[in-house]
């Protein structure tokens, strides 16, 4: 797309998004009310089996935890999700759990991308949503913590960390665990008003796209050290995926014109060399970055965030043929997996592990086309979620959705993406002004307050 039709289309959807919906599907608030009751089950099993703990395991009725030490990550995920349905009650009580609990100064070497969009970024939509200025300091401790993984040669950061010492590890990382960090720490430091954090993470995001080939496209996985790149494959799947949206949203948030213009050039690259129509379907292939060459159909759970962000960047139509692609694929089996060869229509992997992205683009595209068609499709997850992932206690991920057999996991995201975003699509539309909010890859608001 050039400049000019960027600037209609963004205009398009920010009208649309300032009209609102007007039409919502007959029971919605029921059906909103019917997710709140499911966030509150999922919720209730953490505190029976799990309290204080990272998480439950929802079959064994068991806590987890990812390191030595609890982080958190399920209070601290779930606790934007609690001010989005107004649990105040449950809110509250998470709210002291984490400013009494919390703390960093443990010998934990944890993922840098993991712990910045789970808990960095779940304590700064805290503080935003509560103004307890304790969520801030949590996250201003954290991310003094984190600061050290871009100490690398070329300013990509490592992959791990440990939070007492500061010793990093893991030289490869790849574009979704360098790009998706600008909104937590470019926040953080809006709100600290200490420009590092900002500079840190920005690079980072820079000396990626930089380093895109002459179609203009990024690899899989890239050494950061040299800033040479340890795979050519292309694709919007795990590993890759969220680098676009931070583009997008980083601009959306901070109107860092040099993020927009860095978007517009990844997009024309994508929607010049993936798009791949089979039986009248839209999908994004595999490509290599260099020769352009498809090496592989497939798409599967975490590539379905890209129609959300078709929509949300103001490509509507393209948008929604794909998430049509996405639906398909979820009806296909009951419930989608995440690996999908829609070429010859089978299962490349056939977990489900609870992943929020079709529901995110179905709310996307509701929030700017207004068309129901897309709370339909919500009415369709969460039967599919109620019938196959429903536990005693909690939720279960499935091992295999042709089986449907449940594994013992409820990851965090479950609470903090899942459930919000199918509680927003049904949600009364003032509930979250897209114009005003940006959620971070976690799903956690972020509120323009600068
Ligand atoms: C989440 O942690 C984030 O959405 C991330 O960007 C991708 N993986 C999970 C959800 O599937």
């Amino acid at each position: 797309m050039n400049r000019k039709i960027v600037a209609a289309a963004s205009f398009f959807v920010a009208l649309q998004l300032c009209l609102g919906q007007t039409h919502r599907i007959s029971g919605a608030d029921s059906l909103a009310a019917e997710v709140k009751k499911e966030f509150l089950h999922c919720w209730k099993a953490y505190k029976d089996f799990a309290w204080e703990s990272d998480g439950v395991l929802p079959l064994s009725k068991k806590p987890y935890n990812w390191h030595s030490k609890s982080l958190l990550l399920t209070p601290v995920d779930a606790f934007s999700t609690m001010k989005v349905m107004g649990l105040e009650k449950e809110a509250n009580e998470t709210q002291k759990l984490i400013l009494t609990k919390l703390s960093f100064n443990h010998n934990s070497t944890v993922k840098n991308f993991e712990i910045t969009i789970r808990v960095l970024g779940g304590l700064l939509s805290a503080y935003q949503s509560t103004g307890e200025k304790k969520f801030l300091m949590l996250a201003d401790d954290l991310g003094k913590r984190l600061l050290p993984v871009f100490n690398s040669p070329t300013g990509l950061p490592y992959q791990f960390i440990n939070l007492k010492t500061g010793t990093v590890e893991g030289d490869t990382t790849n574009p979704a665990e360098s790009g998706t960090l600008l909104i937590e720490f470019g926040t953080l430091s809006k709100l600290t008003g200490n420009p590092v954090y900002y500079q840190k993470a920005k690079r980072a995001l820079v000396e990626l796209y930089k380093r895109r080939s002459a179609l203009g496209l990024v690899g899989q996985k890239i050494n950061v050290k040299t800033g040479e790149w340890a795979s050519s494959k292309s694709h919007l799947g795990g590993y890759i995926d969220s680098y676009y949206e931070y583009l997008y949203k980083c601009w959306k948030l901070f109107g860092d014109e040099e993020c927009k213009q860095m978007w517009e050039v990844s997009i024309a690259a994508l929607n010049s060399h993936l798009p791949d129509t089979v039986n009248g379907n839209l999908w994004y292939a595999r490509v290599d970055m260099n020769t352009g060459e498809k090496y592989l159909q497939r798409w599967g759970g975490l590539e379905a965030f890209f129609p959300g962000l078709l929509a949300y960047s103001g490509d509507v139509e393209r948008a929604k043929q794909l998430q049509r692609s996405n639906y398909y694929m979820w009806t296909r089996f009951g419930i989608e997996p995440e690996a999908f060869n829609y070429a010859n229509d089978t299962i490349i992997y056939n977990g489900y592990p609870l992943r929020p992205e079709i529901i995110e683009s179905a709310y996307y595209l509701y929030k700017i086309t207004g068309d129901t068609v897309y709370q339909e499709m919500g009415k369709t997850f969460l039967s599919s979620l109620k019938q196959y992932c429903r536990a005693e206690n909690g939720y279960a991920e499935l091992e295999d959705v042709i089986t449907k057999k449940q594994n013992d996991m409820m990851e965090s995201f479950y609470l903090a993406e899942t459930l919000k975003y199918l509680y927003l699509l049904f949600a009364p539309p003032e509930t979250v002004d897209l114009n005003t909010t940006v959620f971070n890859t976690e799903a956690h608001p972020f509120e323009k307050t600068w």
